[in-house]
């Protein structure tokens, strides 16, 4: 029998579930070293935490570590139900809730070491809390790709924590009650961008589709809805992928440093997102997001092994 202690939040309705105890014994070395001993050694911890019948789809797993640097609060590993996330930004504006609500933290400025970089997140004193995200470029604009059904989609190729391929030019309706068909479109998107070798940069595969339309509740900004690797759609704006789309304005010129840019999720929640330039690399943007997160479970989780479903459905 295993016992897991969790915390339960969301951001802008996304949910993360931060590992306070009991997670898996990653040793030392550097996030990226122990996210690929969680991955080698402890799979399975992953899903029977984020996968049904504890989690949902949209579950995304914050495994609490021991940062390197002394200067940083916490670490973290993102995971979710189909692997492992470089960066997550709601998952980190659910995080610093998190420890605030434990509180470890207060208000102010707060390191937080990921696989991909520090990240820092700046907690007001309203709750809010501001992501200053990896710095996030755009690789390739207007790449095409054939799309079984659809012919010829074109999107930018952009890195903002995560890889993306995000699409402006499309026939869809951005509403909640059309769900099933942008998750329809966008998987064979991501199938057709894997099949056609369409990557990011070494090649690393495009796990993240994001579609923009008009938004009546923002202004500069849009409406997104973002496929997640596991099929599932993101309920937040997607904090990486806010913060692709900050590269992709920046790239194109429609939005200088300093400026807000208002993205509003298919669910109707909304990040505040602006960016500095990254004084040491051209094209760069230095992201940063601003959203809510509300603790909403503090649990801990039973892990039976007389139970057949122990590991999660699926596993
Ligand atoms: O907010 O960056 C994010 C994110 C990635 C996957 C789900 N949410």
């Amino acid at each position: 029998m295993m016992r897991i202690r969790v915390l339960d939040s969301h951001t802008g309705g996304e949910p993360t579930r931060v590992i306070l105890a009991g997670g898996p014994p990653l040793g030392d070395g550097s996030l990226a070293e122990r996210r690929e001993r969680f991955r080698a050694e402890h799979d399975r911890i992953r899903t029977a935490v984020v996968r049904e019948p504890r989690g949902s789809e949209a579950t995304v797993g914050a495994l609490l570590c021991e940062p390197t640097s002394s200067d940083c609060v916490a670490g973290v590993i993102f995971f979710d139900n189909a692997g492992y996330l470089g960066m997550c930004g709601h998952g980190s504006i659910g995080l610093v809730v998190t420890l605030a609500h434990l509180g470890r933290i207060g208000p102010g400025s707060h390191r937080i070491e990921t696989p991909v970089g520090v990240v820092t997140a700046e907690l007001h004193a309203d709750g809010r809390v501001t992501i200053a995200n990896v710095p996030s470029y755009r690789l390739t604009a207007g790449a095409r790709v054939e799309v079984k059904g659809f012919g010829a989609v074109s999107g930018d190729v952009a890195w903002g924590g995560n890889w993306f391929f995000l699409i402006e030019n499309h026939a869809l309706t951005l509403e909640l009650s059309n769900v099933d068909a942008l998750t329809d479109f966008t998987w064979r998107v991501r199938q057709a961008l894997t099949a056609s070798g369409i990557t990011g940069k070494d090649g690393a595969e495009i796990d993240h589709i994001e579609v923009f339309g008009p938004s009546n509740r923002v202004q500069r900004g849009s409406r997104n809805f973002v496929l997640c690797p596991g099929k599932a759609y993101d309920r937040s704006p997607c904090g990486t992928g806010t913060s692709a789309k900050l590269a992709c304005l920046h790239a194109d010129g429609k939005l200088r440093p300093g400026e807000v840019w208002h993205q509003e999720s298919i669910t109707g929640s909304v990040f505040e997102g602006r960016f500095t330039l990254d004084p040491t690399r051209p094209g760069y943007v230095l992201p940063e997001i601003t959203g809510s997160a509300y603790v909403t479970g503090d649990a801990t989780l039973i892990l039976d092994e007389r139970d057949p479903l122990v590991w999660g459905i699926g596993s």
